[in-house]
């Protein structure tokens, strides 16, 4: 092939022909056309070059095609910013889409050295808020990412993930993708129903996943799982100025001893109401070594469980005035005020459902059947027109049940295993099958009534959720969806037993045929649900503030550090036994460089990264204590310990900073006792 890329107006055709691809093939013209523009005028035989890598790697026309449209250039930047979860690894990790690089790991439910997250006073303090009975827990499962959300779409402020093992919430502040408060949930011993915001992130929604009695170490037999066992949906109220959860201000509706699974919150006409799916209506309890069918049998005996209906405007209206009781220090309705106020009303929906995903009209409400091979959607219009009529059967707890018919707007056969739904700007949905390993595309029927599949395309493997860009807010933007497969069996090199996971990219661009784009193995814990959010709307900080006279930011307090220390200040207090350092850190010296302390002193010390430039991170570990922090510009963090063992211990910058990184330490002697 001997065409050359004659100057930049050449044609997305020509281009094709110049690399040696079938005419048909579709292109993104964006991508073919940034690569013909600079790099082929300047260098002769660039087409050439191109098809012997085609050829000597065996690629086809879809995996040239699929590298333009994912290859990112040095110094480019992704559109967008893919939120995940990590599962048990209890992080958040944030992923460039569609380049599939991983930018950052954000420590949230487990100490991480690199960030120090854990190690200093103020972080060891974040982590505190999430012990269960003053027992410090070190791990978390993270399953639900939720970005703030102003008038139902994503804002770019904070990031909030759930932890299903403990019924725990964090909130990571996106100024510095920093964590800064856990909250732990006094009612719920494990969760699944969270995190998810109300349109304007007034309030962040959970529940319990398994029931029990409500309040951390209460307990009743299982032989009274009826009687005395609960589930509760929660709505944690945030404070966006403050940046930080409200438990005084939030509160818990009780429900009856079903599993509560994902849940969302409505909006535009559904504004103010929320939506939990639940599981085990059944009530079963497990009992395989006493005779009883296996707890997974049991809870999926029956056709139907429960679509719970929450008026949670009004639940908050009638806490406000007084009304609920307090149970373990928080709000609480009882299930018989839910009832008798029309707070909670339940929609039979077919067997085992997961997702529940509200379309971005707020309209419609779709809920997958694990065990159904449909997608059920349901009419908010015609829920609400059920309880307006009323005369309802209940259940057995007295909540009445509105009849499946009257609520439901359509169903859509979509294949095996529906779990978790999305949608674009062109009027479609996604679901994931996680028994047939596909996405399908299915078309809402909101202007014409017909509900219907469009397309499958495969994934590898076990797909779980799908995030597409802005894909639950009001406002989705299409272009990309990331199918968050698990266990990827035959992709990848091996690496033990232990396998990744795979996020695929999938083009779901309008007027196209969905296809993966891209391959992202994951070689950390296992991201259930992620959001992607435009970059451009991300607004982080470079440095910790900067001010004239002051010095010293403390991350997780957002104010000025009492400890912040300014150059010429730094100084070492000793009273008793209790020595009190206020230190600075700059390229390339920490000052002080030696400090002595007798054994069995208690030490505090104060560090101060005193820099100012973006890319002035120093590091400070000091072997034998468990100290490992990273101090950005500008910021102050506290270490504190008892030096019981003698010796000479060197602390230095675990980040290499400058020419003279290495010399960047000091000495910490512990003088032993005589
Ligand atoms: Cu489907 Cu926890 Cu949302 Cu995993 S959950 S996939
Ligand atoms: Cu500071 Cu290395």
């Amino acid at each position: 092939m001997s065409e050359q890329f004659p100057d930049k107006t050449v044609n997305r055709r020509k281009v094709i022909g110049g690399l040696g691809l079938a005419a048909s093939v579709p292109v993104g013209a964006a991508m073919i056309g940034g690569f013909r523009a600079e790099r082929a005028s300047a260098q002769d035989g660039l087409g050439d070059e191109v098809n012997e890598i085609i050829k000597a790697r065996e690629l086809s026309p879809e995996d040239v095609t699929a590298a333009l449209e994912t290859y990112m250039p040095s110094g480019k930047m992704d559109e967008y910013l893919m939120f995940t979860s990590s599962g048990h690894a209890g992080q958040v990790y944030v992923i460039g889409v569609p380049s599939m690089r991983v930018y950052k790991t954000i420590a949230v439910y487990t100490p991480e050295p690199w960030q120090g997250y854990g190690y200093s006073e103020e972080t060891k303090a974040v982590l505190a808020g999430g012990n269960i009975n003053g027992k410090s827990i070190t791990h978390g499962d993270t399953h639900h990412i939720a970005l703030s959300e102003t008038d139902g779409d994503y804002d770019g402020q904070y990031c909030f993930i759930n932890e299903k093992a403990h019924g725990r919430i964090a909130v990571i502040d996106l100024k510095d993708f920093a964590t800064k408060q856990i909250v732990k949930n006094p009612l719920l011993v494990s969760e699944h129903g969270g995190c998810f915001v109300t349109p304007n992130t007034e309030y962040i929604l959970e529940a319990d996943q398994y029931p029990t009695p409500l309040g951390i170490g209460e307990y009743a037999p299982i032989s009274e799982y009826k009687e005395k066992y609960r589930g509760a949906c929660v709505l944690w109220k945030f404070d966006r100025e403050a940046g930080k959860i409200v438990p005084d201000d939030s509160f818990a509706i009780e429900t009856p001893p079903y599993g509560h699974d994902l849940a969302d919150a409505g909006k535009g006409p559904s504004d103010g109401w929320a939506f939990w799916n639940s599981f085990n209506s059944e009530m079963a309890t497990g009992g395989n070594m006493e005779g009883n069918p296996p707890l997974e049998v049991g809870a999926s005996q029956r056709d139907m469980d429960y679509m719970h209906v929450v008026n949670y405007r009004k639940a908050a209206e009638l806490i406000e005035a007084g009304k609920g009781d307090k149970l373990k220090d928080m709000s609480f309705i009882p299930l018989q005020m839910a009832i008798d106020e029309g707070l909670m009303y339940l929609v039979p929906e077919p067997k085992s459902p997961h997702g529940v995903d509200i379309t971005p009209d707020g309209q419609y409400i779709v809920v997958s059947g694990k065990l159904d091979p449909h997608v059920t959607i349901y009419s908010f219009d015609k829920i609400m027109a059920a309880i307006e009529k009323g005369g309802h059967e209940t259940d057995e707890f007295g909540l009445p049940i509105l009849p499946f018919e009257e609520c439901l707007e359509a169903q859509v056969e979509l294949g095996l295993g529906p779990l978790h739904t999305q949608f674009d700007n062109a009027g479609y949905a996604y679901t994931s099958l996680f028994l047939d390993s596909a996405v399908a595309r299915w078309k809402l029927g909101i202007d014409d009534g017909k509900w219907e599949l469009v397309e499958k395309v495969p994934v590898h493997y076990n797909v779980g959720h799908i995030a597409a860009a802005h894909g639950d807010t009001v406002n989705p933007d299409g272009n990309f969806l990331v199918a968050l497969n698990k266990w990827s069996v035959d992709r990848f090199p091996p690496v033990g037993p232990l396998l990744p996971q795979n996020l695929q990219l999938v083009d779901i661009r309008e007027g196209k045929t969905m296809r993966p784009l891209a391959d992202m193995p994951l070689g950390f814990g296992e991201p259930h649900y992620a959001q992607i959010i435009r970059t451009d709307l991300i607004d982080a900080w470079d440095t910790y503030p900067q001010e004239d006279g002051k010095v010293g930011w403390d991350a997780i307090a957002n104010d000025w550090h009492p400890g912040g220390t300014m150059i010429g200040d730094e100084k070492i207090e000793v009273n008793g036994t209790n020595v009190e350092v206020w230190m600075t850190v700059m390229r390339s010296r920490f000052t002080p460089d030696t400090i002595e302390v007798n054994q069995g002193d208690e030490v505090t010390i104060h560090l101060t990264n005193i820099e100012s430039a973006k890319d002035a991170t120093h590091g400070f570990v000091l072997g034998g204590q468990d100290i490992s922090i990273s101090l950005e510009p500008g910021e102050t963090e506290t270490v504190r310990f008892t030096a019981d063992t003698a010796g000479v211990y060197p602390y230095y910058c675990t980040e290499f900073c400058s020419a003279l990184h290495i010399e960047m330490a000091g000495y910490f002697l512990v003088k032993p006792n005589a």
